[in-house]
């Protein structure tokens, strides 16, 4: 059997990647794909129950290093459990955030050594890469107007990573084109200020490569 493809979204809040991983999805499926869709962290009980940790506690936030493990630990199971038996049973699986994000939030964003998050992310998830990476990069000021609406919208308010400052936000942009930069093979750079259609085109143009 044909092992199924791995794809991933990137990018800082706001840059509209669950909108575009939905369209992802059915447009798969249409073309007569079976398709799994997953997010990060989370994709299992375990790692939702990680997710709510790292994204709401305030009262004992996690240290920069438990941040990366909790992360880390919450990838490996997903990976083990999920992602790789159904690339392997030919399964397409399109994921809200991967690995890409350690680097971007936990690396240039908290500054922890890069070297250190690729050993330990390899272990995490037993050397598991995307097939393709769809990174949507927004201005910051676009983003912030998107997250304003929505909070407003669904009266919601930022999480604990979301209120990170304005210094990490534009540290984190920077990191997500260096990480573009090092590996163009896999990571495609779309333009994401565009409306949702305009990005969907650009997201689907890059499946070319799959023939
Ligand atoms: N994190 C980490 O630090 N390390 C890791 O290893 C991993 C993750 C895996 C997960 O939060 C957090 O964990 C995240 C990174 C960190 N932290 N932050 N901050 P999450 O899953 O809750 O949130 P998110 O991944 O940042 O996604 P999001 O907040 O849901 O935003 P989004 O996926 O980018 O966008 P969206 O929901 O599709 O769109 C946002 C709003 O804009 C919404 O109202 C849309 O209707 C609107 N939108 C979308 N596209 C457009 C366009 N094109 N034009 C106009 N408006 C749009």
């Amino acid at each position: 059997m044909e092992r199924g493809r791995f794809i991933t979204f990137e990018g800082g809040e706001g840059c509209g990647k669950s909108t575009q991983v939905k369209r992802m999805k059915e447009a798969l499926e249409s073309a007569g794909r079976k398709v799994l869709l997953t997010r990060e962290p989370g994709g299992t009980r375990l790692a939702e129950l990680v997710r709510t940790l790292l994204k709401d506690e305030r009262e004992d936030p996690p240290c920069d290093r438990a941040e990366l493990l909790l992360f880390l630990a919450a990838r490996a199971q997903l990976v083990r459990n999920v992602i790789r038996p159904a690339l392997d049973s030919g399964v397409w699986v399109v994921s809200d955030r991967f690995s890409d994000s350690t680097f971007a939030y936990q690396g240039y964003g908290r500054g922890l050594p890069l070297d250190v998050l690729a050993i330990a992310n390899d272990f995490a998830c037993e050397g598991l890469r995307p097939d393709l990476t769809i990174l949507l990069d927004v201005p910051p000021e676009v983003a912030a107007r998107r997250m304003r609406e929505r909070e407003q919208a669904t009266n919601t308010a930022a999480d604990r990573i979301e209120s990170a400052g304005e210094a990490f936000h534009s540290r984190l942009r920077a990191g997500f084109i260096e990480l573009a930069r090092r590996d163009p093979g896999r990571i495609v750079v779309i333009d994401a200020s565009g409306t949702p259609d305009e990005v969907w085109e650009a997201a689907w143009k890059s499946l070319k490569r799959f023939g």
